[in-house]
């Protein structure tokens, strides 16, 4: 069977159907004076896995296989913005305030572009979202029926929240998820080892976890 090697077990890869999803790889979140800083937490855990996310992406471009990136943000007016999210942690710097890179979490504004290491290329689908979800009000769902998709990849930050929410959002959908171990990460690495557990357990109830290498080695041998 065409597969890849994974946890709880192989994931049957359709070569076909399957997309790479990188979720929030923005500055605002693994650089200081963004929005995971202005909340206390330590962006060197999310610079850390970059080379491990890059060589994702790049095996998915040599394969020819779709790669998708998510931006968490919102329209300059804060339309999209409930109160209760821009005043959740009550932190220093709230989503549309002004920081050193510019509004934060707003789009357009260079703390709240892709970080510059895995910036999309031409033809590579960015979806800017609002809630942690990637489903949420955006065309994903649409844009993964059109080209066929029904298997996601996921990698990028963070592993409990944005990639997490947005796995069971895929799952609920019908498509079959893996998330690449060491190309996502939090702030909390105890969160990062719960998420993992979860969403592999009782049989991969939300989907399947892998390595870099045996998901970049089962897309290039199928
Ligand atoms: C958060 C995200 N943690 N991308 N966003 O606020 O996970």
């Amino acid at each position: 069977m065409t597969g890849i090697n994974a946890e709880p077990f192989a994931f049957p890869l359709k070569r076909n159907a399957i997309a790479l999803i990188v979720i929030d790889m923005q500055r605002d979140f693994a650089e200081v004076g963004g929005f995971g800083a202005s909340l206390g937490n330590d962006v060197t855990r999310v610079q850390s896995i970059v080379p491990d996310v890059k060589r994702l992406i790049q095996g998915f471009r040599d394969a020819e296989l779709p790669v998708i990136h998510t931006m968490e943000c919102h329209r300059p007016n804060l339309s999209d913005l409930p109160p209760a999210k821009r005043n959740r942690g009550n932190p220093p710097l709230k989503i549309g305030d002004r920081g050193p890179m510019g509004r934060i979490l707003i789009a357009g504004e260079p703390g709240t572009a892709i970080m510059a290491e895995l910036a999309p290329i031409d033809g590579e689908t960015v979806i800017e979202k609002p809630g942690k979800g990637a489903f949420y009000a955006t065309p994903l769902d649409d844009i993964l029926k059109e080209r066929g998709i029904a298997q996601l990849v996921f990698a990028g930050v963070t592993t409990e929240v944005c990639v997490q929410t947005t796995m069971r959002e895929a799952n609920d959908r019908g498509y079959e998820c893996l998330l690449a171990r060491d190309a996502t990460e939090s702030y909390f690495p105890e969160f990062k080892a719960a998420a993992i557990a979860m969403i592999q357990a009782q049989g991969a109830i939300v989907g399947w976890i892998a390595s870099v290498d045996d998901v970049i080695q089962g897309i290039s041998n199928a």
